[in-house]
């Protein structure tokens, strides 16, 4: 469903979501000519539930994300070309082009760290959620993670702390293990937790749990909304568990686009490879949402498509800015550093 919001947000939602969509696209062609090297994930299949849940936040909340932050990034507001600068490890890089894919931290925008070890960043959430506590300036820490990082001790650690003092956090656990479409919501388990259903851990600390449809923007937003109302409130923690099907293209160890994304394929995925074509057919967010907003006459295909043509020559000038600048410098190597 959409979400209950003015036509001007559910256009900027699908903006949003058409930018994840060709930057990941953008990036994978990237990699596979030899721009950047080492391993990357992509948000592609879950745009969802990161344009919704962040659009609930405020300017001055604190976000943590993890190896899978590029479309929090762009969710959140990310400029893509520096975006893409410091994936591609370039001095006009967020970071200098320190930080790459996997560590990515855009201060101004509240994201304080993104990290590839899974669950690290669990601990540090609930340190920024405790700084707001005690200064009482109102702030919510968004903690972002993967259902494989529920496995880590430092998931349970940080739930009890949190739980215990009554931290003003948010934990978005987005599950992309689902198997099928149209399996029920909460049938979904992960293949490295033998905690079924997730929310039973968090519901062991004693925090409000709940899972959601991943792909539905508009139940992600509702659920999101009433849990950040909450935190507001004094509340304490809450833990949200969002369930997406697995896009095919990050089946395998590295990402490969089945077939590049075009709006057109909303009405009509005979052109998209048998094998993955269920996929885009009933699991693909952004063109289920595309969908919903025609449906709902709150928009023409056409305006559809132009806002696609404008999201690709976004990033098209994304990449060109990121190719052209120049990689830091070696002497940069130890700045910027703390230890
Ligand atoms: C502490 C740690 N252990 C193992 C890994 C290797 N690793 C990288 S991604 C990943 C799976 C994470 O699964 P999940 O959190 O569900 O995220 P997803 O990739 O499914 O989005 C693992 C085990 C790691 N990066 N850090
Ligand atoms: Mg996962």
């Amino acid at each position: 469903m959409l979400p209950n919001l003015p036509r001007a947000s559910l256009l900027d939602f699908c903006r949003r979501m058409l930018l994840i969509r060709h930057f990941e696209e953008a990036l994978v062609d990237l990699y596979n000519k030899g721009h950047f090297r080492g391993h990357y994930h992509l948000y592609i299949g879950q745009e969802a539930t990161g344009v919704a849940a962040l659009s609930c936040l405020r300017a001055d909340d604190y976000l943590f994300s993890t190896h899978r932050n590029h479309g929090h990034l762009l969710a959140r507001g990310a400029e893509p070309k520096r975006l893409l600068a410091e994936i591609l490890g370039r001095a006009d890089g967020y970071n200098k082009g320190k930080g790459g894919t996997f560590h990515t931290a855009v201060a101004s925008l509240g994201f304080l760290h993104t990290s590839g070890v899974v669950a690290g960043i669990i601990p540090l959430a609930i340190g920024t959620a405790y700084a707001s506590k005690a200064l009482k300036n109102g702030r919510v820490t968004a903690c972002l993670f993967g259902d494989g990082a529920l496995e880590e001790g430092a998931a349970p650690e940080a739930f009890n702390l949190a739980s215990l003092w009554k931290l003003p956090v948010l934990f978005l656990c987005e599950n992309n293990g689902k198997y099928g479409a149209g399996q029920a919501v909460g049938a979904a388990q992960s293949s490295s937790m033998a905690a079924h259903p997730l929310t039973d851990l968090p519901q062991a600390y004693k925090i409000p749990s709940q899972q959601v449809d991943g792909v539905d923007a508009g139940a992600v937003h509702q659920v999101i909304l009433d849990a950040i109302k909450k935190i507001r409130q004094g509340e304490g923690p809450q833990f949200i568990e969002t369930q997406t099907v697995r896009w095919p293209g990050s089946e395998t160890n590295w990402p490969t686009v089945p077939v590049p994304t075009d709006v057109a394929l909303a009405w009509d995925v005979n052109s998209v490879p048998e094998k993955v074509r269920e996929w885009y057919r009933s699991s693909d967010p952004l063109l289920i949402f595309v969908r919903e907003l025609v449906e709902a006459e709150q928009v023409t295909r056409e305006e559809i498509a132009a806002l696609e043509r404008k999201a690709k020559e976004v990033i098209a000038e994304a990449v060109s800015f990121a190719l052209a600048s120049p990689y830091p410098k070696p002497e940069e190597a130890l700045k910027d550093l703390s230890a």
